[in-house]
């Protein structure tokens, strides 16, 4: 086995994925090289410095490319593990779309040598592997790919998602258990030499597309299970009954766990990734169909709510505490708070501001209808009506005293002692 500072790796895609992974691979002592479309970003990373926010990267960035074992370029060289960290989007009709992929695949095909191992990390539908192995097969016929023709081959190819929180990146990436699937048993036992270098948590191997699918499978999990606590919570709106407190004390049962509600799903994954699944199967999708469905409807609700209070407060002042699609990140991928914010904005216009701590600039179409960027301070000053969208800690901590006065839209439950909870209890019918 090669030692780690002989070992050569090529990351594919310097994201919210690539390029911790490539730092905490590079902080082995092996030698990575990341390679990303950007030149910014190709720039970014090879002066020490990063272009997310995650929590201890910067520090962990800077220091293996000082020590040499982490560059940057957009050309991709020779190596021995290559990992496929790149996005896979849908279509408006929910297709996958794993184009990105593809175009890695291509991009490694002439750098291939007897001996590599490919690792496709990106969330991809079920065969995308598969697929990943007859495009190098049509693109280096000289190189006998796995899985074909019973003969021994020269490269492994497997699939390894990655399952890291956001927020938790660098901690997950070593202490979360791996999945590692391979095209051949052959394949997964060569991944998984490679996972072993950096991985604490367990890594477990299977087969290729039974990997893809339990990466799917984990997040239509959670999917389903936050649509539950969304639905409970336009119940418990409807029964004038605080959902949080019913959530906290169902919880006390020893096989009950119920998520918690809020302004929709957002981020890259959740509210994506169970499409893949829908897309595959829709005839034996239903359940999970509708999860996606009562979350995005979880997002117009809030946005009604929302949109009701501020008319009955003619020319009071809006406060949307939030653009993120969880708390304490910089990330505004599909966010649901950016969602009701924007449509807040274009309906009630200079009227709205936003709070946003992670954010330098608001985006153009926030900016566009007139809505301000400011702090929490000038919030609690300036404005009488607070719609919490996302639950930044920041938010977290604004005492009581200062918000009593308040017309308060909470989705996200961080003031159960708000004195004006705008919930209005349904008028409650009794039996006979
Ligand atoms: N959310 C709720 N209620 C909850 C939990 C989450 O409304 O009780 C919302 C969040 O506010 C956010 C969205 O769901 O808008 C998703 O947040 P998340 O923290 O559940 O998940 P992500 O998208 O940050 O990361 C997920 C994780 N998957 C699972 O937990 C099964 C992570 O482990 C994956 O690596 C990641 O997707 C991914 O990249 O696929």
């Amino acid at each position: 086995m090669v030692s780690d500072s002989e070992l050569n790796v090529v990351v594919l895609g310097l994201g919210y994925i690539g390029l911790p992974t490539a730092a905490v691979i590079a902080r082995t002592g092996a030698r990575v090289l990341g390679i990303d479309v950007s030149q910014n970003v190709v720039d970014t990373v090879n002066s020490g410095r990063v272009h997310i926010e995650e929590v201890d990267l910067d520090g962990l960035v800077s220091g293996v490319v000082a020590r040499g074992t982490l560059r940057a370029a957009t050309e991709v060289a020779p190596a021995d593990v290559f990992v496929i960290a790149v996005p896979t989007p849908f279509s408006d009709d929910h297709a996958p779309d794993i184009t990105y992929v593809l175009q890695a695949a291509t991009t490694i095909a002439p750098v291939l040598k007897a001996g590599d191992t490919v690792i496709l990390e990106s969330t991809s539908p079920v065969g995308t592997t598969e697929q990943v192995r007859d495009l190098l097969a049509t693109l280096r016929p000289d190189l006998r790919v796995p899985g074909r023709a019973g003969e021994t081959a020269y490269i492994a190819i497997a699939y390894c998602p990655e399952r890291v929180l956001p927020g938790r990146i660098l901690v997950e990436l070593i202490d979360n258990d791996r999945v590692i699937g391979g095209i051949t048993p052959r394949c997964a036992r060569k991944a998984l030499t490679f996972y072993r270098r950096f991985v604490r948590g367990a890594c477990v191997t299977t087969n290729a597309r039974a990997a893809e699918m339990t990466k799917l499978t984990e997040n239509a999990f959670r999917d389903v299970n936050i649509a539950f606590a969304n639905e409970l919570s336009l119940v418990a709106d409807k029964m004038g009954v605080d959902v949080w407190e019913v959530i906290r004390l169902a919880n006390r049962h020893p096989r009950v766990n119920i998520l918690q509600p809020g302004p929709g799903v957002g981020g890259h994954c959740i509210a994506v990734d169970p499409w893949f699944l829908v897309h595959a199967a829709p005839n034996e999708t239903p359940l999970i169909r509708t999860a996606r469905t009562v979350n995005d409807g979880k997002t117009d609700h809030v946005i009604a709510q929302a949109s009701a209070l501020i008319e009955s407060m003619p020319g009071a002042t809006v406060a949307c505490l939030g653009l993120a699609f969880k708390a304490n990140i910089d990330d505004f991928r599909e966010s649901p708070a950016l969602k009701v914010a924007e449509a807040l904005a274009a309906r009630f216009g200079e009227r709205v501001a936003i709070v946003e701590p992670y954010a330098d600039a608001l985006p153009p179409a926030l900016a566009r209808h007139g809505a301000a960027l400011i702090d929490v301070d000038s919030a609690i000053e300036r404005c009488a009506i607070m719609v919490v969208l996302v639950d930044h800690d920041v938010f977290k901590s604004v005492p009581r005293e200062e918000r009593h006065d308040k017309a308060v839209l909470d989705t996200r439950g961080i003031w159960p002692d708000q004195p004006r909870f705008q919930r209005k209890p349904a008028p409650v019918r009794l039996a006979g």
